[in-house]
C-alpha cells in the first residue's frame, strides 16, 4: 500500500513526488528508502530468478577510467612486500573516489537542490558524514550506504531494460557523448521488445553502451570525451520520476555516468539547458523518494546474456563498502541466472 506519486502526502516546501516519511516506523525516522520494498516475500520471488547456476559481474573494474569526469580521484593502488621481514606475503593498499567507476550513489550523494535537503529531510555536514554520524544513536543515523548492511546488502530481482540492444535492432542510431534522451515511451517500448514485464520491488538496471564506449576509448579521447558533458540518458523530467515512483521499483543503475541525459532540461524553468546542478532526476530519486541509483555499471556481459538466453530478469546482489557514513560505493554487484 504504497501511494502513487500524485497521491503522495504533501511534504511542506517541497514538490508533490516527496516520499519522506513513507516508510519511517513507529516513530523512527527511515535511511533505507526504496530498500525496503525488497520485503522478504519479495526476495523469495526474485530467487526464483536464480535457476541456471551463471553469475555475471556487473562491475567496472576502479581503475578503468584514467581520469574519471568531474575532476574525481582515480584509483592509486599501492603493493606492499614482506619479503625484507623474512616473510613471503603481499599486502596492498587502494585510494579511490568511490565514484570514480561503477558505483552506488547513497541517498545523501545529491540533494534536492532548491533546499539542499537529503532523504527525509537531512541536511548532513561533512564532520557527520566523516564521523558516521549516528552510529551509536541510530536514531539519528543519516541514510548512508553502510546501513545496506543493517539489512543483509541488496538482494532483489533485476530487470534489464537493454536500450542499447533495442537500438541495434530497430536502426536507431546514436552516440554515447551526445544528450540522446530515452522517454518513458522508449523504456516500455524496450520492455515490449523484449517480453519483459515489471513486479513490485524490481531492481531497474539499463543498458545504453556508454561504458562500452568509454572501456575502448584510448586516455586522450576519454578525457575528449567527457570534455562534452554531454551523455545519453533517461530523461530527467517528471514524467520520468512518476513512472519509476509509480513502478515502486526498489532501486535503479545503468551504465551511464548520469543515469539521467546530459545536459538536462529545466521544463520549470523555460526549459533552460541546465548543467550538473539542476539533474532533475538525482533530486526526485534520491532526496525525494529515497532511490538509490548506480552507475557506471558493466552492462555488456550482462546483456550479452540476456539476449542469448531470452531473460531479462534475474537475481541481483550487491553489497556497498561497509565506510561508516559512506556517501558512494562500487556496487559489488552480480546477476545471477
Ligand atoms: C553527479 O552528481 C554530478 O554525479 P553522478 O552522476 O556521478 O551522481
Amino acid at each position: 500500500n504504497i501511494p502513487d506519486f500524485d497521491s503522495l502526502p504533501p511534504v511542506e516546501d517541497m514538490p508533490q513526488g516527496c516520499a519522506w516519511g513513507i516508510f519511517d516506523q513507529d516513530g523512527k525516522k527511515d535511511r533505507l528508502g526504496c530498500l525496503n520494498l525488497l520485503t522478504p516475500k519479495v526476495v523469495q520471488e526474485a530467487f526464483k530468478e536464480a535457476r541456471d547456476g551463471v553469475s555475471i559481474s556487473l562491475n567496472w573494474p576502479i581503475g578503468a577510467l584514467n581520469k574519471p569526469a568531474f575532476g574525481r580521484k582515480g584509483l592509486e593502488h599501492r603493493v606492499l612486500s614482506f619479503r625484507d621481514a623474512g616473510i613471503w606475503s603481499f599486502d596492498d593498499e587502494v585510494h579511490f573516489n568511490t565514484q570514480c567507476s561503477s558505483q552506488w550513489d547513497s541517498l545523501v550523494h545529491y540533494a534536492h537542490q532548491p533546499t539542499g535537503l537529503n532523504y527525509n529531510g537531512v541536511e548532513p555536514s561533512i564532520d557527520q558524514l566523516v564521523q558516521g554520524f549516528g552510529q551509536v544513536d541510530v536514531d539519528k543515523a543519516l541514510p548512508t550506504l553502510n546501513h545496506w548492511h543493517d539489512r543483509g546488502g541488496m538482494v532483489g530481482r533485476g530487470v534489464l531494460l537493454d536500450y542499447r540492444a533495442y537500438a541495434e535492432a530497430k536502426g536507431i542510431q546514436y552516440d554515447c557523448f551526445e544528450a540522446h534522451a530515452i522517454s518513458v515511451q522508449d523504456l516500455e517500448e524496450v520492455a515490449k521488445h523484449q517480453g519483459t514485464t515489471f513486479k513490485f520491488g524490481d531492481i531497474l538496471i539499463v543498458r545504453t553502451g556508454y561504458t562500452e564506449v568509454l572501456g575502448a576509448a584510448s586516455a586522450d579521447e576519454q578525457d575528449r570525451l567527457f570534455a562534452t558533458n554531454r551523455n545519453v540518458g533517461v530523461t530527467g523530467n517528471k514524467e520520468t520520476a512518476r513512472w519509476v515512483w509509480n513502478h515502486h521499483f526498489a532501486a535503479v543503475a545503468g551504465d551511464s555516468i548520469t543515469f539521467e541525459v546530459m545536459p538536462p532540461t529545466v521544463e520549470e524553468d523555460n526549459n533552460r539547458v541546465g548543467t550538473a546542478a539542476d539533474l532533475v532526476l538525482h533530486q526526485y530519486f534520491l532526496s525525494l523518494f529515497g532511490l538509490s541509483i548506480g552507475e557506471l555499471w558493466d552492462l555488456k556481459a550482462l546483456g550479452d546474456h540476456c539476449k542469448k538466453v531470452g531473460r531479462y530478469e534475474f537475481l541481483l546482489t550487491s553489497v556497498p563498502l561497509n565506510v561508516p557514513g559512506g556517501v558512494g560505493s562500487p556496487p559489488n554487484a552480480l546477476a545471477i541466472f
